[in-house]
């Protein structure tokens, strides 16, 4: 007896709980009930069946999601219909609609792309109806998730007209997972492809992912690490491929794998991988056909060539446009692409490891087949908390050039910080390349308009795991969220993607969502100011990337060591990029090149990537560089101090797992911010000797332990590197 009433009451206990983990597992995709009633109740004068036309599997997938969103907000089922009655959300492709509805949608069908969709309140004769419709069944699932979207947001759907097109062609996610499920720079866990049980076992969480992905416009997820494993050809493997992409092909979602260049040989078929090699070039067209004839819809390969160890062209005296072209030659007959990343640099080179991809591709310009993109990381170094945007956007005008950003926090305090890229994301494809004078912003350069490129293609390294909330940090759903919005579309502002966010994840409160968005929108910024102010980067300790290491010095390869990038001495800080040091700042174009020459017109959060700066130099505030460094410091702990108090606030807003987790990561992130800025500036001081100002409280230890720190369990490293 005393046993069973144990049961119930514990039983009892966990239950909110239990449905708290399964609505961080909904990501933005949660159909909370609405609860005031005057909302509901126009919601529900405006919806009244659901009347699809098509019998494929997207519109199957597309109405089902409508339901399940209906039911949630409304609390009772919605049913389908054959007839179109008053009221009902009318749902098809352009091809399947019947005739009668297309007169009143012409317009706006000449105006949306393939994947583009329209939602539109029309009249067909006296009853009025909600059509969502598109060119393609992507399209018309992505408005289905649009219209949902509205209801999440609480907006009005008694006139809806919206017209839109996704502006980038291939939305990827790059997983960096291994075939054993670590995952490189993944701090949420394993990799959510459970190879082993593949293809026979088909997880739930496969078709979330695909429905989450689809919901933002997601349409390519490249399964594996680019420090890749040939073993992925397999054909035991390619099965497992295929029961992924059939999960994922009614979203309207591709897959790509990495290919290992040196897999001719590894799969043990040929003796050498040389690309002009004609034994080789028809390896890779039969293992093309190969995959094609399994997987017809194949995306293509993403290539890591030539870098930090992976094999490549180079090994066989050949270019990476002779490597890239062999692959695109391959894949071209099924329509398939390959993504060649130009995340390239030596250890044999002496030059500025910032210029070293600049130079190596920019003459390969316009050499490239058709079907290749060449995908840029966004800064010149590495996914650092801030780097000025990367100079080969806008240097190939007839290569088509593919953004990549980090969405994993590997520099940015994996996924203990709360940091909305975003921000970061927006602040790069704001940036002006001036290429074709004033206005030429990366983003032109990404969606192809500036230089009129017919395949474009943005790419986000993804930091999804097998943690219940997908993401480790609660709000890391926000990143990802927020990086397939700008994918959709380049020019969306950061604010705008946050507040939506924060609605269809948290609470549509007013009070809520100004203070919190308000919040996420400077964390990027203090993200910077505690670990990498004014222009410092890649200072973070080698290996994992955990914590402060201006220090480490001792590495085999000078570039990744941190004194590397900060070069700080007894005159000063800082990498003098400008003519009189590695005059990587000539890779930029005027005016920026003159701009950031000289230390008083370069912006002071690009100071010290681009000048070494002596430590009393008088800075805008008339205050020592010194004194700066430190208030940049001091400045980021206080801002995490402020999100700390921010969050407080916000309890009642929030369910109680998510409250507490968010809560306690936020101490992590404050207790890491303090010892960033002790440890920095103890560091630095041994050079600058000048006193710390009053504002900085007395580190809690001195520099010899801050140094003695090692996290050899740190998460993230894949077994490679060890
Ligand atoms: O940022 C660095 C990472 C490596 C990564 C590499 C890359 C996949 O430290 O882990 O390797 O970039 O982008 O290829």
């Amino acid at each position: 007896m005393v046993y069973k009433k144990s049961v119930l009451y514990l039983s009892l206990f966990f239950l909110p709980f239990f449905l708290s983990a399964q609505k961080g597992y909904d990501l933005w995709l949660q159909y909370d009930a609405i609860e005031k009633e005057d909302i509901r109740s126009q919601y529900l004068r405006q919806i009244n069946n659901i009347v699809p036309f098509g019998s494929g599997e997207t519109v199957k997938v597309a109405v089902s999601e409508l339901q399940m969103a209906f039911e949630g907000f409304f609390q009772e089922a919605i049913r389908e219909s054959v007839a179109i009655g008053e009221h009902d959300i009318v749902l098809g492709t352009k091809e399947n609609l019947p005739p009668y509805v297309l007169p009143s949608l012409e317009l706006e069908l000449s105006k949306i792309n393939s994947e583009g969709y329209i939602i539109k309140r029309i009249r067909i004769g006296n009853t009025p109806v909600t059509v969502i419709t598109s060119q393609s069944d992507a399209g018309l699932l992505y408005g289905v998730f649009r219209f949902i979207r509205e209801i999440q947001l609480h907006n009005n759907i008694s006139d809806l007209h919206i017209v839109d097109s996704p502006r980038i062609q291939k939305r990827v996610l790059n997983h960096w997972d291994n075939l054993d499920r670590t995952v490189e720079r993944g701090y949420a866990g394993f990799s959510i492809w459970d190879w082993h049980h593949l293809p026979d076992l088909i997880k739930p969480q496969y078709t979330d992912y695909a429905r989450a992905n689809a919901s933002i416009g997601i349409n390519g997820t490249v399964l594996t690490n680019v420090n890749a494993n040939s073993l992925v050809f397999s054909p035991h493997y390619i099965e497992k491929v295929k029961a992924l992409a059939e999960v994922f092909r009614p979203y309207g979602i591709q897959v790509y794998l990495t290919a290992r260049f040196s897999a001719p040989v590894e799969m043990g078929d040929l003796q050498t991988a040389d690309p002009l090699d004609p034994e080789v070039r028809q390896w890779w067209k039969n293992k093309a056909d190969e995959i094609y004839a399994e997987i017809p819809d194949f995306g293509g390969f993403l290539v890591k060539a030539n870098s930090e160890g992976q094999p490549g062209p180079n090994n066989y005296g050949r270019s990476h446009v002779d490597g890239a072209n062999m692959m695109a030659e391959a894949l071209a007959p099924h329509n398939g692409i390959v993504m060649w990343r130009a995340f390239v640099y030596s250890e044999h080179d002496p030059e500025d490891r910032a210029k070293q991809a600049y130079t190596e591709f920019v003459p390969f310009d316009g050499q490239f087949h058709d079907n290749v993109l060449v995908q840029v990381k966004n800064g010149p170094i590495d996914f650092q908390p801030r780097e000025p945007f990367h100079p080969m956007f806008g240097a190939m005008p007839n290569t088509p050039l593919m953004m990549e950003f980090q969405i994993t926090q590997e520099y940015l305090g994996f996924s203990s910080h709360l940091v909305y890229l975003p921000t970061m994301f927006e602040e790069i494809l704001d940036e002006d390349t001036y290429v074709k004078g004033e206005g030429s912003t990366v983003a032109k350069v990404i969606d192809g308009t500036l230089s009129n490129k017919k395949l474009t293609g943005i790419a986000g390294v993804a930091n999804i795991g097998t943690e219940k909330n997908w993401t480790g940090h609660p709000f890391g759903q926000a990143n990802w969220y927020g990086f397939g919005r700008l994918a959709w579309d380049p020019y969306l502002d950061s604010e705008e993607i946050a507040e939506e966010w924060l609605q269809m994840t948290f609470s549509n409160e007013e009070e809520f969502v100004e203070e919190v968005s308000d919040m996420m929108i400077k964390s990027r910024e203090a993200v910077v100011n505690y670990m990498t102010p004014l222009g410092l980067h890649h200072i973070m300790d080698t290996g994992h990337h955990y914590g402060p290491g201006p220090w480490v010095s001792d590495l085999d390869r000078p570039e990744w060591n941190p004194v590397y990038y900060h070069k700080a001495d007894s005159v000063g800080v800082g990498f003098d990029r400008t003519q009189t040091g590695s005059h990587a700042l000539a890779q930029y174009a005027e005016p920026l090149r003159e701009k950031y020459n000289s230390i008083e017109t370069t912006p002071e959060k690009y100071l010290l990537w681009f000048h070494h700066v002596p430590w009393d130099y008088e800075m805008e505030n008339g205050e020592t560089l010194w004194y700066n460094l430190a208030l940049k410091y001091q400045e980021g702990v206080e801002d995490v101090e402020e999100m700390v108090e921010t969050w407080n606030r916000m309890e009642k807003y929030v369910d109680r797992q998510k409250f507490e987790k968010t809560k306690m990561l936020l101490q992590i992130q404050l207790k890491e911010a303090k010892w960033w800025r002790d440890a920095v500036l103890l560091y630095f001081q041994q050079f600058s000797k000048m006193e710390l100002p009053d504002f900085i409280p007395k580190p809690e230890h001195d520099l010899e332990y801050y140094q003695s720190l090692k996290f050899p369990y740190a998460p993230g490293i894949s077994p490679a590197w060890h």
